[in-house]
C-alpha cells in the first residue's frame, strides 16, 4: 500500500459507514426518490435533460416509469449525442441510486488527516466557509482563495468567487489533460481545437489516430463519427504501443516505442515533403516560413526514426503516402489527453503541422469551423477589481500557457509565493487521482486555512476537506444551459428528473446561498436558476417552457467549411499557418520541432501507460453499480514475453512498485499480444483508497498513486505524465 492509502480512512461521527451501508438497502428514498414527481404519475414520462458523467455534455431524454426513474437515451435532437448516448451515459441512473453518496454536509471536526467529522446543517456549513472565507479576506486578501473546478456545473460557484474577490481558477482539463494540444495547434494555426474537438471525422477518407484510443475513449460524437467512417471504408492508421481497440479497425497499425511520436512525425513529413506529396496550393497561399521548414526536417528520414520508433522505413513510407493520396480529407487526429512526456506541445504542434501538409483546415474530412449558439449574459455587478496577478504561472514562466495551470496553483500553495494562497474550493474533480504525484498535492493541502470540496460521493479529495458539501446528482437538478460549439448551433438544457435522496442541493443554490452569507446576494438578482435560464433565454426570443420540453433548441444552420464560405483567417502573428514559428523563436524555443530521445526503463521496469475503459469515467464512476457491474477493477496488461520472464500466469494478481518504491494495490494481470514489452498499461480511476466508496474501494490499481514523477512542458506547463517506471512485486 503507498502512503495515501495507509491513512486513517474517514470517520464520520453520527454517521458511520455501518450505518451508510444500513441506508443504502434499506431507505426507501434512494429507491424511489421521486418529489419532483409526487403524485407518481402513472404510466411514462419522458424529461429531457444533458449527460453528466463526463464532460462530452450528450443530449439525453429520461424515462419515469409510474413515476420511479427508469432509463435514460439520448435525444435525438441533440447534434451530439444524435439520439444515442455510451455505456456510461446510459448508466447515469446508477449515479442517482449509488449507495455511496454523500448526503448531507460534513465538517472535519480533529486534525486535518484524522479526519473526524460531524454532519451539520447547510446553515452551519456555510456560515463556517462564509467565516474563514472573511478571515482569508481580512489576513491575506481574496486572491488568496483559490479555485478548482471541472465542468459546467462550476459556473455559479465561480461567480461567487469571483464576486468575493478571487482570480486563480483552474481545471486539470488544461495542464492534466488536452493543453499541450491547444497551445500545438494555436501556435500553428492560431486557434485551438476546443471540445468538442474540431475533427471532421465522419467525412475523413483517411484518420491518423496517435494513441487517441476512440472506442475506450467513448466521447460519444467522436465514437460515432468514427464507426462511421469505418463503415465507410476509410482508410484507419493507428500509432499505439498498445493494439487499442480502435487499432483493431486500422489497415496499417504501427506499434511504436514509447515517447518517440516526434521522430515518426517528423519521417512523415519528411516523406511528404521530400516526394513533393503536401498540399502546395494550400501551402503557397496560407503557408509561412515552410522553406526553412522543409530544410530543417530534410534530415529525418524513414531510416533515422527506425531505431528511435521501431517502425520500418517502408512501413512510414506507405502511411505517408496514403495520408496524402486522401488529402484533404485526411485528418490526423489531434487527440485529446496529450500530456504525456513533457513535450507534448511540440509534439502536438508536429501534428499541426503534418496536417498543414494535408491543407485540410476548413476542409470537410479535415477540421471544421465550429459554430455555437449565442445567448445574451445576465447582467450582474461587476466583479471587485483585483489587486494582485493570478499566480498559476509566475513572470510568464511558461509563455504559451494559454489556459490556467492547476499545478501551478499547488505549487504557489507550498510556497506561498509570489502571495500565499489559504483557501481552495474544489468543485468536481478529485485532485488527488487528476494530479500527478499525489504527495505535493497533501503538502499544499497542509498548508491551508480552508478547504471545501463540492461532490457527490466521498472521493479522495473530499477525504481531505475541511467542509465536504453535498451535490444533488445531474438527474436532481438544473444546470446552466449548455451551448458547446460543434456543427450545429445549439442550446440543451438540464433538468432535474427525481429529487435528490436526502439533504444534496444543485449547484447554484450552494453557490447563491454562500453569496448571500458572504453579502454578495445583490450578485444573484434571480431568486432561482429557472428565472436566470428564463431571462437569458427571452432575450434571444427562446421560451424555457419549449426547451423544458425538448431539451434542445437548434438555432441556425451556419457555414462550417470554407467551400461553404468561410474565410481562411490564421490568428498567429505572421496571418499564416506558421510551419516555422516566429513566436517559438522569439521565446527561445524550437521553431520547428525537434526529437529528443525519452528517457529508458531501467533493467526489470516497464513504461507505466494508462487509458480509458468503455464503461467509466477518470476516478469518478467505479463505485456506480451499474458501471461496476460492467467492470469492477483494473487489469495490468503484460506482454507475454514479461510474463514468461517473472513467471507471472494471466488473471493472477500482482502489485506494481514504480522508480520511487512506491507500492500500488494489487491489481490483476492481463496477459495480451496486444502489448509492447517495454511498457504495461491500465485504466485509470481505480484503486480508490476512501473508505466510504464501499463499492471501489481497494478494487484494482491506481495509476494516479504511480505518477510520482512528472516532466513540465517549458512551453505551457502540462504534466508530462508517462514518465513512470513499474516493476512487479509479486506475493512470497
Ligand atoms: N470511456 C471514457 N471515455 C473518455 C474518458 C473517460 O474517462 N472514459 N475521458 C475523456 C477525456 S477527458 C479524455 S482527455 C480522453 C482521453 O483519451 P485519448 O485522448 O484518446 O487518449 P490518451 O489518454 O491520451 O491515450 C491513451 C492511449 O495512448 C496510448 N499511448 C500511451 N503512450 C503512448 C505513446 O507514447 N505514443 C502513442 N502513440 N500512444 C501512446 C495508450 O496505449 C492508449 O491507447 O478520453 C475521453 N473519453
Ligand atoms: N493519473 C492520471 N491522471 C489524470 C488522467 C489519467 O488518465 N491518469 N487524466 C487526466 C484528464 S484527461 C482529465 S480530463 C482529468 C480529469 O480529472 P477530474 O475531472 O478531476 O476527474 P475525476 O477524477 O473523475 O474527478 C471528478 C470528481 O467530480 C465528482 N463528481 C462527479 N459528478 C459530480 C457532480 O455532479 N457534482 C459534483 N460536485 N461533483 C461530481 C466525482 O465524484 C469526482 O470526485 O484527469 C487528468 N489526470
Ligand atoms: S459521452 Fe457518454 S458519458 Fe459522456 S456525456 Fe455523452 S453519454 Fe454521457
Ligand atoms: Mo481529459
Amino acid at each position: 500500500m503507498n502512503s495515501i492509502s495507509r491513512r486513517k480512512f474517514l470517520k464520520i461521527t453520527g454517521f458511520s459507514v455501518g450505518a451508510a451501508a444500513a441506508v443504502s438497502t434499506l431507505n426507501p428514498l434512494i429507491k424511489g426518490a421521486n418529489k419532483v414527481n409526487k403524485e407518481k404519475v402513472k404510466g411514462i414520462q419522458k424529461i429531457p435533460t444533458y449527460c453528466d458523467i463526463c464532460f462530452w455534455k450528450c443530449g439525453a431524454i429520461a424515462y419515469l416509469k409510474d413515476g420511479e426513474l427508469w432509463k435514460i437515451e439520448g435525444n435525438p435532437l441533440d447534434p451530439l449525442s444524435k439520439g444515442r448516448l455510451c455505456p456510461r451515459g446510459t448508466g447515469g441512473i446508477g449515479a442517482v441510486k449509488d449507495p455511496d453518496r454523500l448526503r448531507s454536509p460534513l465538517i472535519r471536526t480533529k486534525e486535518r488527516g484524522q479526519e473526524v467529522w460531524k454532519e451539520v446543517t447547510w446553515n452551519e456549513a456555510l456560515d463556517y466557509i462564509a467565516n474563514k472565507m472573511n478571515m482569508i479576506k481580512e489576513k491575506y486578501g481574496p486572491e488568496s482563495v483559490a479555485m478548482f473546478a471541472h465542468g459546467i456545473g462550476g459556473n455559479f460557484l465561480k461567480h461567487t468567487l469571483k464576486a468575493y474577490g478571487a482570480i486563480n481558477f483552474a481545471a486539470p482539463s488544461f495542464a492534466q489533460c488536452r493543453g499541450p494540444r491547444d497551445v500545438g495547434f494555436e501556435l500553428t494555426f492560431g486557434e485551438a481545437i476546443g471540445s468538442p474537438e474540431r475533427t471532421d471525422i465522419e467525412n475523413a477518407k483517411c484518420i491518423v489516430l496517435i494513441g487517441s484510443h476512440l472506442g475506450e475513449n467513448m466521447h460519444n460524437t467522436q465514437v460515432q463519427e468514427f464507426a462511421d467512417a469505418v463503415q465507410k471504408d476509410a482508410t484507419i492508421i493507428v500509432v499505439d504501443p498498445r493494439f487499442s481497440v480502435a487499432a483493431s479497425k486500422a489497415k496499417y497499425y504501427l506499434p511504436i516505442k514509447p515517447g518517440t511520436d516526434i521522430a515518426l512525425l517528423l519521417a512523415w513529413m519528411n516523406v511528404i515533403v521530400n516526394e513533393k506529396l503536401y498540399n502546395q496550393e494550400f501551402i503557397s497561399k496560407y503557408g509561412f516560413g515552410f522553406e526553412q521548414f522543409a530544410a530543417e526536417i530534410s534530415q529525418y528520414t524513414p531510416e533515422w526514426a527506425y531505431p528511435e520508433t521501431g517502425i520500418e522505413p517502408e512501413l512510414i513510407r506507405k502511411t505517408a503516402r496514403t495520408m496524402a493520396m486522401y488529402k484533404p480529407a485526411t485528418l490526423i487526429h489531434p487527440g485529446r489527453h496529450t500530456t504525456w512526456y513533457g513535450d507534448d506541445a511540440q509534439r502536438s504542434r508536429a501534428i499541426a503541422l503534418l496536417n498543414a501538409l494535408m491543407g485540410n483546415w476548413n476542409e470537410k474530412g479535415g477540421f471544421y469551423t465550429p459554430v455555437s449558439f449565442s445567448l445574451p449574459g445576465y447582467p450582474y455587478p461587476a466583479y471587485p477589481k483585483p489587486t494582485k496577478e493570478k499566480l498559476d504561472n509566475p513572470e510568464n514562466k511558461y509563455p504559451f500557457a494559454s489556459e490556467e495551470i492547476t499545478t501551478g496553483i499547488r505549487e504557489a500553495t507550498i510556497t506561498e509565493k509570489p502571495y500565499p494562497i489559504k483557501g481552495w474550493f474544489i468543485y468536481a474533480t478529485n485532485l488527488i487521482q487528476a494530479l500527478p504525484d499525489e504527495k505535493e498535492t497533501i503538502k499544499a493541502i497542509q498548508n491551508l486555512d480552508l478547504m471545501v470540496v463540492v461532490d457527490v460521493i466521498p472521493s479522495e479529495i473530499a477525504g481531505w476537506a475541511d467542509v465536504v458539501l453535498p451535490e444533488a446528482v445531474y438527474l436532481e437538478r438544473f444546470d446552466d444551459l449548455h451551448m458547446s460549439a460543434n456543427k450545429t448551433p445549439f442550446v440543451g438544457i438540464r433538468q432535474p428528473v427525481v429529487d435528490p435522496p436526502a439533504d444534496q442541493k444543485p449547484n447554484w443554490w450552494i453557490a447563491k446561498k454562500l453569496a448571500e452569507k458572504l453579502g454578495l446576494g445583490h450578485y444573484y438578482p434571480w431568486n432561482n436558476i429557472e428565472e436566470y435560464m428564463d431571462y437569458r433565454l427571452k432575450a434571444a426570443g427562446l421560451s424555457l417552457e419549449r426547451l423544458k420540453k425538448e431539451g434542445i433548441i437548434l438555432g441556425e444552420k451556419k457555414p462550417i467549411y470554407a467551400s461553404e464560405g468561410v474565410p481562411l483567417e490564421f490568428a498567429t502573428p505572421s496571418g499564416k499557418v506558421e510551419f516555422y514559428s516566429t513566436q517559438l523563436a522569439a521565446a527561445s524555443f524550437d521553431p520547428v520541432p525537434k526529437y529528443k530521445r525519452p528517457e529508458q526503463p531501467p533493467a526489470n521496469h516497464y513504461r507505466l501507460l494508462f487509458g480509458r475503459a468503455p464503461v467509466h469515467s477518470f476516478s469518478r464512476t467505479q463505485s456506480n453499480r451499474i458501471l461496476m457491474d460492467m467492470m469492477e477493477e483494473n487489469e495490468i496488461w503484460v506482454n507475454p514475453n514479461v510474463a514468461e520472464k517473472w513467471g507471472i500466469k494471466n488473471a493472477q494478481y500482482v502489485k506494481l512498485k514504480n522508480q520511487d518504491g512506491v507500492v500500488s494495490n494489487k491489481i490483476k494481470v492481463k496477459v495480451t499480444e496486444r502489448i509492447r514489452t517495454d511498457c504495461v498499461y491500465m485504466v485509470h480511476g481505480f484503486g480508490h483508497n476512501s473508505r466510504m466508496l464501499k463499492g471501489a474501494y481497494g478494487k484494482g490499481a491506481s495509476d494516479s498513486g504511480l505518477i510520482t514523477k512528472y516532466v513540465t512542458d517549458p512551453l505551457m506547463g502540462g504534466t508530462g505524465m508517462n514518465v513512470n517506471f513499474v516493476t512487479f512485486e509479486l506475493e512470497a
